[in-house]
């Protein structure tokens, strides 16, 4: 379904209306969340900067847009009705599927009454005096609420280089995570691409079967498996709908929140042999579940040499050119520690006659020019059109883009300025009722989102409930629970190889942003007992106050 197809929740100014939520962003989590707080008897106003609901499903529209987490276990499961009612037609779902089941819940139940597209939350400012937020927009809209719950995602804030030249070229230009929502039709052109993560494997053999040429520019290789791309059976649909609860309660058990089968064995006690049939059966499988073959792929630089070997060995395999083979395969980061991507035929594009790689980790792109770009050493290239699959400001970028002001009128950005530091990746100390779904420092995009989402909406929705049954109206962390928190964060990520890699985890895509693990790496299921636990102990680590009195409809 296209954009325009999408019905429309309002899209007028709102001025001095007063709710018990705001919700930043009508992706999965911001869905949910206005679902979960009308359910319980909330007011609340969802704002988002698309035309309609969906997220990042509602902005990645580039070719070949695909999840990397198998449909059946990418939906909500709040609802047995809805998945009941809903039918995935493949193993890994496209872009258009999945948007289309975001409008699917969005009518279901009702939701874009509650919702304002088409406007940007520019501010977000707490007043002390009431215990409210008063949040503004770029439509001139101003909101008062109780509580401003931030649902905007990890991956929101593209990013494109700041290049010379950047606005000079005369061709058409796209970043990856903000299509345009009609086809791009490529035939006939010279395309550039510019960049190597999930987005650029996923759009690169696509684009390589309409375009007359696409040139890749590669900085750094990834590490990516097979998708094993296949249609769903009507069996596997059968049996996944009548074991959906145990299923997703399954996948609420694990580390990751998939259900994905990680070997107890060391890479490191088993024969070669051993070593290669676990990985062969896994690539063969196809998706994730390369990093589960050894329990010590993500901790052991040993264990991990020996994926990323095979990994080589792969590539070689899949691409005919060896020097091109060599220059895909990562060497600089252990495997998995960068997003591991998913492709369906990414090595195999390299042997068609209209791809051409262009390795510049020597050479970087100096400027971009009226017909093309131009590298540092002076090699001139023409193109038509320039793809950006330059990756995106995470976790933290989508935030300090709206000026967040705490007690005493702090900036967010300023208590951030050493990197993000929260208390469960919940909640920041000196920002009382400010809520970040699948925020820094919890597990988040190291896990199935939906997953985290719904563990993050129920527990919010929860403490509203608990706070209101008790007559209380703030809540707010402690700045000694954070500290804690945010020090077991990063002790807990030292542990693993994650931060050896430059990733986007780390910021270290963005010139000049600290350099800080972001998400939690213990797992949500080990994440999850732990904010149970926080409530059960009377939300230990916050302090809760009842300074005024609740909105009229709480
Ligand atoms: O972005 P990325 P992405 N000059 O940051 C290169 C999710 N996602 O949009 O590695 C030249 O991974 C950069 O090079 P380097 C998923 O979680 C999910 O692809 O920094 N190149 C890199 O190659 C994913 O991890 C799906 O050296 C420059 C690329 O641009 C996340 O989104 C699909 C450059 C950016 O890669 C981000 O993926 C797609 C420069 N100046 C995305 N600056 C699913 O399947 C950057 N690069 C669900």
């Amino acid at each position: 379904m296209s954009d325009h197809q999408q019905p429309q929740g309002e899209t007028g100014t709102t001025e001095g209306a007063e709710f018990d939520a705001v919700i930043v962003g009508a992706g999965f989590a911001g869905m949910y969340m206005l679902h979960r707080l009308r359910e319980r008897g909330f007011s609340a106003r969802v704002i988002e900067a698309g035309e309609g609901v969906g997220g990042t499903w509602y902005w990645n529209r580039y070719p070949g847009a695909r999840c990397d987490v198998e449909s059946l276990e990418y939906q909500y499961s709040f609802s047995d009705d809805l998945q009941r009612n809903w039918n995935w037609t493949e193993r890994y779902a496209q872009q258009p599927e999945i948007l289309q089941y975001c409008n699917h819940v969005a009518d279901k139940f009702d939701l874009r009454r509650d919702m304002q597209f088409d406007t940007r939350v520019t501010s977000a400012v707490y007043d002390e005096t009431s215990d409210r937020w008063t949040i503004e927009t770029d439509h001139g809209d101003r909101l008062s609420a109780r509580f401003c719950i931030m649902a905007i995602g990890c991956l929101s804030a593209g990013t494109v280089p700041d290049f010379e030249g950047l606005e000079s070229f005369q061709g058409d230009w796209y970043h990856t995570g903000a299509w345009p929502h009609e086809k791009v039709d490529f035939s006939g052109k010279r395309v550039a691409v510019i960049g190597t993560g999930s987005s650029a494997i996923q759009t690169i053999p696509v684009i390589a079967e309409e375009a007359d040429q696409v040139t890749v520019f590669q900085r750094t290789p990834n590490f990516s498996v097979p998708a094993e791309q296949e249609p769903l059976t009507p069996e596997q649909i059968r049996d996944h709908k009548e074991n959906f609860a145990q299923i997703k309660q399954a996948a609420r058990e694990t580390g990751f929140g998939i259900l994905i089968d990680i070997n107890e064995k060391s890479a490191l006690e088993v024969s070669a042999e051993e070593r290669e049939q676990e990985y062969e059966s896994r690539w063969r499988t196809g998706g994730a579940g390369m990093l589960g073959a050894f329990s010590d792929i993500l901790v052991d630089r040993e264990a991990n040499d020996t994926t990323v070997e095979f990994f080589h060995r792969k590539i070689h395999e899949a691409v005919e050119d060896p020097k091109v083979a060599d220059l895909l395969s990562p060497t600089d980061h252990p495997a998995g520690t960068k997003r591991l991507c998913v492709d369906t035929g990414y090595y195999q594009a390299f042997n068609r006659d209209n791809v051409k790689l262009i390795d510049i980790s020597n050479d970087p792109i100096g400027a971009i020019t009226p017909t093309g770009l131009r590298t540092s050493a002076g090699d001139e290239y023409e193109f038509d059109s320039i793809i950006y699959a330059t990756g995106f400001d995470a976790m933290t970028g989508a935030l300090l883009r709206i000026d967040v002001r705490g007690r005493e009128g702090t900036p967010l950005g300023e208590v951030w300025e050493a990197g993000p530091r929260t208390y469960l990746g919940l909640s920041v100390a000196g920002f009382p009722n400010l809520f970040t779904i699948t925020g820094p420092g919890s597990p988040s995009v190291l896990s199935n989102m939906i997953v985290s989402i719904e563990q993050h909406v129920d527990w919010i929705a929860q403490c509203m409930v608990d706070l209101r049954e008790r007559g209380l109206d703030t809540i707010e962390a402690t700045l000694e629970a954070q500290d804690a928190w945010v020090e077991h964060v990063n002790e807990s990520a030292e542990m693993t190889l994650w931060p050896q890699a430059n990733s986007w985890y780390l910021g270290a895509n963005i010139p000049g942003k600290p350099r800080v693990f972001m998400p939690y790496v213990g797992g949500v299921n080990v994440y999850a007992e732990k904010c149970a636990e926080v409530v059960a102990n009377g939300y230990e680590g916050f302090v809760l106050g009842a300074t005024a009195p609740m909105a009229a409809t709480s």
